[in-house]
């Protein structure tokens, strides 16, 4: 993570404006429209802040320290953003009920003060100030699941510098206690959650950017977990897509690969392994990955953000599992964090980039039907 940080400073390019894109291959996003964030903004997520059944959106600002909260109107346009104080750098955010109140609360992790801040909601789009709790070394991505099956909401983060995913269990009143941490590869950063092998227990996958690799760890319903198992996957892998992409019902993963500028395909052979990766080609500097059925046929698709060409690549299945030539759209410059939801609730996937640059933009991508 940090050293992709320092290559997307170099890779800026030319200032691209957004274009209107058409329908082709079963995707059609409207014209985007540009929202101002912090300071190298760099991960966002979707939640209903205000409680209105319309999604809202959260950016963590690396370089300003901030969460930009943005409050959906309730038609897929957003207010100017509120900014609350998070800790030092941070790098990745959740919605979540952490304390049983019906209101969404956020997670944030803070790589420079090596915190995590839970920030409470009030349920009226705002949030209280935020309290800290320790996050280990160089905490760096956060993702949620209810671990225990208690309904309390739980977290596991990746410790980028200690080579760790450590799981911390939520005790239904917001406040958390640290158990276990497990041994992954090197640099471990996003993390997705799904249930590889069916026990009903969720289990866990987190992309190893320094060693080219993912590690797998099968949840024993008890917020502990197995030792990881290691798959290795193209160069530099920065971000992971856990999503049943081949209709059997049992979850896969995607990997983008940032120095090879593809995706890696690993299907789930039924048991929560996994067979050898399909590579397909991405555009420049892939770092981000969000599964979504955009053509609505009920073959799950995915989107990736580009950041070294400004513009995210959408693949249609083709129903059995693999993945024609994406359609591109362009974004605004270094998209680095891709995500999705239906903010205008009219049925159609609508997504979102978050635009890593002095100042930090989001670009948000209205869905339209397709042709
Ligand atoms: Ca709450
Ligand atoms: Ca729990
Ligand atoms: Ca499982
Ligand atoms: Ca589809």
């Amino acid at each position: 993570m940090k050293n992709i940080y320092k290559t997307l400073l170099t890779i800026c390019l030319s200032a691209l404006l957004v274009q209107m894109a058409n329908g082709q291959g079963g995707i059609c996003l409207r014209k985007a429209v540009p929202y101002k964030a912090g300071k190298f903004s760099f991960s966002a997520c979707t939640g209903d802040f205000k409680g209105d059944g319309k999604p809202d959106v959260a950016v963590v600002n690396y370089n300003s320290d901030i969460v930009s909260v943005f409050i959906n109107n309730g038609d897929g346009t957003f207010q100017p953003a509120v900014s609350y104080s998070s800790g030092h750098y941070p790098t990745s955010v959740k919605s979540a009920d952490v304390n049983n109140d019906g209101k969404q609360d956020l997670i944030v992790t803070n790589t420079g003060s090596e915190t995590i801040s839970i920030f409470i909601g009030n349920g009226d789009g705002t949030f209280q100030a935020k309290k800290d709790i320790p996050g280990g070394a160089f905490p760096c991505y956060v993702a949620i699941a209810d671990f225990n099956h208690d309904k309390n909401i739980d977290f596991a983060i990746s410790n980028d510098s200690s080579n760790l995913v450590t799981i911390y269990m939520g005790k239904g009143d917001g406040t958390f206690t640290t158990t276990n941490s497990y041994d992954v590869g090197q640099y471990p950063s996003p993390i997705a959650i799904a249930d590889f092998n069916g026990d009903g227990s969720d289990d866990l996958v987190v992309t190893n950017t320094g060693s080219n690799s993912i590690s797998v760890l099968m949840g024993k319903g008890d917020g502990t977990f197995g030792t990881a198992t290691t798959y290795p996957v193209g160069s530099y892998p920065n971000c992971v897509a856990a999503a049943d992409f081949n209709g059997d019902k049992k979850p896969d993963i995607a990997v983008v690969n940032s120095a090879n500028g593809s995706v890696s395909m690993l299907i789930n052979k039924g048991d929560g392994t996994f067979a050898r990766p399909i590579n397909y080609a991405a555009g420049g500097g892939p770092i981000s990955i969000v599964a979504v059925d955009f053509s609505k046929d009920g073959a799950m698709d995915f989107a990736v953000c580009n950041a070294g060409t400004n513009n995210i690549s959408v693949f249609i299945n083709n129903g059995t599992g693999m993945f024609p030539e994406p359609t591109n759209f362009q974004t605004g410059i270094s998209p680095i964090c891709i995500l999705s939801d239906d903010f205008n609730k009219d049925g159609i996937p609508d997504l979102i980039t978050v635009n890593n640059n002095d100042n930090g933009t989001i670009s948000v991508f209205l869905g339209c039907p397709s042709k």
